[in-house]
């Protein structure tokens, strides 16, 4: 789906993580890259700027979270302001004590009656009883189309072929689902008319006559630039409240998309991704743009970012990668383990625990352990946790009836401590910095 945005974009990200340096020139030409993939997939020129303008500024200006690199933080950056001006997820609100009305707007051969299948069968799988109703009277065998698509996920259709005045079968066809209780109603529409203005002022006659609840405007994916025209003069005749972007499984290049919400002001609800009647995807912008992006995930990547902002104070981790570490630091890299909840994945590459090679049930049983290191620590003089050398027996003792442990648990501590020091030191922080790498990117 949308290759050549995904080829652009993880080129440009290629590039900035390869580059040896990255200096104003780099993030620049990075910015750059990224212009030219998003007009390349018929991005509107005027949207192109305003978003690669936002990503330079903060590219250049922010300065990272403590740990966070600064070429992650940019990416950061690049999928924050995509997803931005995609907006936010659409949700649709139909309650199910009323007979909901929802109209399919948009050209011929945009996907309309196609969806309509797709979008009854998302809402049955919801437990919603839908009926169709075909007003759809320009287009030969429309009614027949809808039918035979609806028969095959049993949902019933209200149709009249010999009828032609289409506010009345769209009026007659809701009244009919409406009088049964039925709690969604989805009327099909024509999209060609012998000239635009006569097509413009039927979906104004049907939208009057229905008075949805929602307009759907389905968009051909890959019609580009056009979209946005399309677009503006369906919204002038009917507030569109939703889009959906059709057709994404082809050459489609996406930016259509994009010019859609620009010139409706409406959400992305549903992409088509197929011909078939299960190829409807909820549009989930984080996950849209993550998967454009490359990285899988990215919604984890951002959590961990933000947990990295919290835990990290800058000095602390100066610190760290000198090779000194306190106890406190010690307490820091253990809390953020457990905050980033998935210790299995990061564990190896956490200082000190790297050299222990952990089987399934150790890392549970470390789980388990690390409300009692965290007590012990709190249990610890400033001064114990600053030079921990100074735990001689007695110490111990007091830490471990300080905390509710055994003797033999502080000491276990200590080593763990001793350790993660020591490779702290061998590798001057290179560890840690990987550590936070790679709780950052995944
Ligand atoms: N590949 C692909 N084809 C689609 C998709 N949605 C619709 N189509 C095809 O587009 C053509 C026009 O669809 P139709 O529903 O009749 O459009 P309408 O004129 O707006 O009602 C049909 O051949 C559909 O099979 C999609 O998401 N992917
Ligand atoms: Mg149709």
């Amino acid at each position: 789906m949308l290759d050549k945005l995904k080829d652009g974009f993880q080129g440009a990200i290629r590039k900035l993580v390869g580059s040896p340096s990255l200096d104003e020139q780099e993030i620049k030409e990075f910015v750059h890259d990224v212009q030219r993939t998003l007009i390349g997939a018929d991005v509107r020129a005027q949207i192109v700027l305003e978003v690669s303008q936002k990503i330079e500024k903060r590219a250049l200006e922010e300065k990272p979270p403590p740990g966070l690199p600064r070429k992650d933080h940019i990416v950061k950056i690049l999928y924050e302001e995509f997803v931005a001006i995609l907006g936010q997820e659409g949700k649709l609100d139909l309650p199910s004590n009323r007979t909901n009305v929802v109209l399919m707007v948009g050209i011929q051969g945009s996907g309309k009656t196609t969806t309509i299948g797709k979008l009854a069968r998302v809402l049955a799988k919801r437990n919603y009883r839908i009926g169709v109703v075909a007003a759809d009277t320009f287009r030969p065998g429309a009614v027949t189309q809808l039918k035979t698509i609806c028969e095959s996920i049993n949902i019933p259709v209200f149709g009249d072929e010999k009828e032609k005045d289409s506010p009345k079968v769209a009026a007659n066809g809701v009244d009919f689902f409406r009088d049964q209780s039925y709690n969604v109603v989805i009327v099909d529409t024509a999209g060609r008319h012998k000239e635009e203005q006569s097509l413009i002022d039927e979906m104004k006659k049907i939208s009057r006559t229905v008075n949805p609840d929602i307009v759907f405007l389905v968009i051909d994916g890959t019609i580009g630039q056009a979209a946005f025209a399309q677009a503006s003069a369906f919204h002038k005749a009917v507030p569109v409240g939703g889009i959906i972007v059709t057709k994404l499984d082809g050459a489609a290049k996406g930016g259509g998309a994009l010019a859609a919400t620009a010139a409706t002001g409406a959400r992305i609800f549903f992409l088509g991704t197929g011909e078939r009647v299960d190829d409807l995807e909820q549009f989930v912008p984080t996950r849209f743009v993550g998967r454009l992006l490359g990285m899988g995930d990215l919604q984890s990547l951002l959590d961990r970012a933000k947990e990295l902002e919290l835990v990290a104070d800058e000095k602390q981790v100066k610190r760290m990668m000198s090779g000194k570490l306190t106890m406190n630091d010690f307490l820091v890299q253990i809390e953020s383990v457990k905050k980033m909840g998935s210790l299995r994945k990061i564990i190896e590459s956490l200082p000190g625990f790297s050299q222990v090679n952990l089987p399934e049930q150790n890392i549970e049983e470390m789980e388990k352990r690390m409300p009692y290191w965290r007590a012990m620590i709190q249990a610890m003089t400033v001064a114990e946790r600053t030079d921990p050398d100074l735990l001689n027996s007695q110490r111990v003792k007091r830490i471990a009836r300080g905390s509710g442990v055994l003797e033999r648990d502080v000491k276990d501590l200590l080593t763990r401590y001793r350790q993660a020091k020591a490779v702290m030191k061998a590798s001057k922080g290179r560890q840690f910095r990987n550590m936070m790498r790679q709780m950052g990117k995944q």
